[in-house]
């Protein structure tokens, strides 16, 4: 079976909706994160299609983030490949000239969390087992600075602080009062609503609203073109030391244990 994206474009509409397929939980594999920015560089080149919705193909599960397979027992090479892929896909997605909604369908910490923020809107499913946060501190390491400015602009300062030291893993009505989703909404409303809230974001022009988003955004985004090598280098350098390594094993085991 092939890890993709279930893309399917509405012409009439301008309206790609991409659905996160890698069975069983939407980690983001190297494989995942190189399909899902190839997807998303031939929907920016479509002329026609304006806006893009984001959600997920699993039952239950947005994103359960990074692929931790590929973060630990790896080469250094491995891991540079990989944190490359994660940066462009973020690159990408938060500086898209495309109207970008979040239709959180199931859970999203960590990296499904980023993938969400890196939208322009998120709708989420009311359902109290579904968390979402960026839930790094839990695993024993450290949200890079460009996850925690992509929270900031988001949430603010105290909020984004309080969030990240603790890790927490907000419940659909808690993420609403913080401000980390926009809405939420009945689990079997959450694609309509997506359609719904993107023709209001289509009824402004197009090239005003792309101007101010990039207004808005590119100075986080410079932040890590200016030193995106040196982030690989310290992620690689990060992700390698044997405590940290021991942790993601933890974390790993303590995830299956949970189950027995
Ligand atoms: N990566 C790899 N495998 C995973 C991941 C993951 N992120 N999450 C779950 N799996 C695996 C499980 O181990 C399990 O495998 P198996 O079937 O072989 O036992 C399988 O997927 C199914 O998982 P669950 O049984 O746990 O499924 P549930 O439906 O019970 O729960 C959840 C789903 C809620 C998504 C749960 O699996 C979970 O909480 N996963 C962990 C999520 C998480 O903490 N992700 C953080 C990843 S780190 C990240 O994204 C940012 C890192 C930033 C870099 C830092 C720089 C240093």
């Amino acid at each position: 079976s092939k890890t993709a994206l279930i893309v399917d474009v509405d012409h009439n509409l301008g309206i790609a909706t991409m659905k996160m397929n890698n069975p069983p939980v939407n980690s983001l594999s190297l494989e995942l994160l190189t399909n899902f920015v190839i997807d998303l560089e031939k929907l920016e080149n479509e002329k026609r299609c304006r806006g893009l919705i984001i959600t997920s193909a699993s039952p239950k599960i947005f994103s359960a983030g990074l692929d931790i397979t590929e973060m630990y027992g790896k080469s250094s090479a491995h891991y540079a490949e990989f944190w490359k892929a994660v940066q462009e896909l973020w690159l990408k997605l938060y500086m898209s000239n495309m109207v970008v909604i979040a239709a959180i369908n199931g859970s999203s910490p960590a990296g499904g969390c980023l993938i969400s923020l890196a939208g322009d809107y998120r709708i989420m499913a009311d359902n109290p087992k579904y968390t979402i946060g960026l839930n790094e501190t839990l695993l024993g390491i450290v949200a890079p600075f460009w996850f925690k400015d992509t929270l900031v602009n988001t949430i603010g300062n105290r909020a984004s602080e309080h969030a990240l030291q603790l890790g927490l893993l907000f419940s659909p009505t808690d993420a609403l009062r913080v401000g980390i989703v926009d809405q939420v909404v009945p689990e079997d409303k959450v694609q309509d609503t997506a359609l719904n809230v993107m023709s209001r974001w289509l009824s402004i022009p197009d090239h005003a609203r792309q101007l101010t988003k990039t207004m808005m955004r590119k100075p986080t985004v410079d932040r890590l073109l200016k030193q995106r090598e040196a982030d690989i280098k310290n992620f690689v350098s990060f992700i390698s030391r044997d405590s940290i390594q021991k942790s993601l094993h933890m974390y790993m085991k303590h995830l299956k244990e949970r189950k027995e």
